[in-house]
């Protein structure tokens, strides 16, 4: 049987690192898409340098030719520009917005049966953008942030408890930024919820709010700390995560930007929600019921969102 194809479009600080992790895992042959001339073939040949010492097979070339993506099984979109210090993820959005035009029909084009996972910030209006320029299936395009919105909760809850990562579990909802919903009581210890480990004394709920505030800031975070360019080791694995999940039909339970029209009371909206990524792409969205106050922050992070989806609506006729 052929090896699976994986093209990314986008070959820069994520992209190269998704190339380099793919191979790794000999998930498939990699495709590496950039518009700067020389960067993805650099990239591609480097790494395939690597492979007789990591011992892999897997072919990698570069390109700036969209045909070279054709047959795809998985997209991964990292296309655009990334934060600069002092910068939200917003004001990314009238660039960005070009770019998933050009992807989306290069997409549309050549390997219209992919699972496509974006990752171009701002990135549930990007997702959204990139599904309309496309005109792929809703259920198979998606967008990465919870996977890593809740892989720094769960460094961040290993460190405070002196725990595993892997005994960690966290449940993120709602639109990556700086309104994503951290859910505690559904965010575990070996199955022990924060809220249970807060009166058992393991923490404070001071120190789990700063804990929460943290995982929300943790894109700027990084980004104060590398002064150019935003984080790209963690949301590489996050997203490859999500590929292989889609690949193996694994089934696997992950949270991302997903089109819920239904769920979560939405009537067509592309937001952070828990899923079942198998081989049929989002295969289910969990659909569970929120308190109160998660629904409010809920609501308040879908409003931003739906901000977003109506600016890019003002910026390109063809959306509206
Ligand atoms: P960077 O290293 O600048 O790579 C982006 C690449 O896109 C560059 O190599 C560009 O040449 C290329 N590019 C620009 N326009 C096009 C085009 N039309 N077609 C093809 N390639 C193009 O950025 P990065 O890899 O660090 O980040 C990529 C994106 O991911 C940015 O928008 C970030 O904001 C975003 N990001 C999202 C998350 C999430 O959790 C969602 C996390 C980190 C970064």
């Amino acid at each position: 049987m052929a090896r699976p194809r994986i093209a990314l479009i986008g070959a820069g600080q994520i992209g190269g690192t998704l190339a380099h992790l793919a191979a790794m895992k000999e998930l498939g042959d990699v495709v590496l898409f950039d518009i700067a001339e020389g960067l993805p073939q650099g990239k591609a040949l480097d790494i395939a340098e690597s492979g007789p010492s990591e011992g892999f097979d897997a072919a990698l070339k570069g390109t700036q030719d969209y045909a070279d993506i054709a047959g795809a099984d998985v997209c991964i979109v990292t296309a655009g520009v990334p934060r600069k210090p002092g910068m939200s993820r917003d004001d990314l959005l009238g660039v960005n917005l070009k770019v998933m035009k050009a992807v989306g029909e290069g997409i549309k084009e050549h390997a219209p049966g992919a699972f496509v996972i974006c990752i171009t910030n701002p990135l549930d209006a990007m997702v959204w953008a990139l599904r309309e320029f496309s005109g792929l299936p809703h259920e198979k395009v998606c967008g990465m942030a919870g996977v890593l919105d809740s892989a720094r909760f769960r460094h961040f809850l290993s460190l405070e408890f002196n725990v595993s990562m892997k005994d960690v579990t966290a449940f993120v909802l709602g639109g990556h930024g700086d309104t994503m919903v951290p859910l505690t009581r559904y965010s575990t210890v070996a199955g022990i919820p924060l809220p249970d480990l807060v009166q058992m004394g393991w923490t404070t709920q001071d120190k789990l709010d700063a804990i929460v505030q943290r995982t929300r800031d943790g894109g700027a975070e990084i980004v104060g700390l590398l002064k150019s360019g935003s984080a790209y080791y963690a949301p590489a694995t996050s997203a490859i995560e999500m590929a292989e999940a889609y690949l193996k039909d694994q089934k696997r339970l992950l949270p991302c930007a997903a089109w819920c029209d239904g769920e979560y009371g939405l009537d067509g909206l592309y937001v952070g929600v828990p899923t079942v990524i198998g081989a049929g792409g989002i295969e289910r969205i969990v659909d569970i019921k929120l308190n109160k106050d998660e629904q409010k922050m809920f609501d308040n992070s879908v409003e931003s969102v739906r901000g977003l989806v109506t600016a890019c609506k003002g910026i390109d006729e063809t959306l509206a």
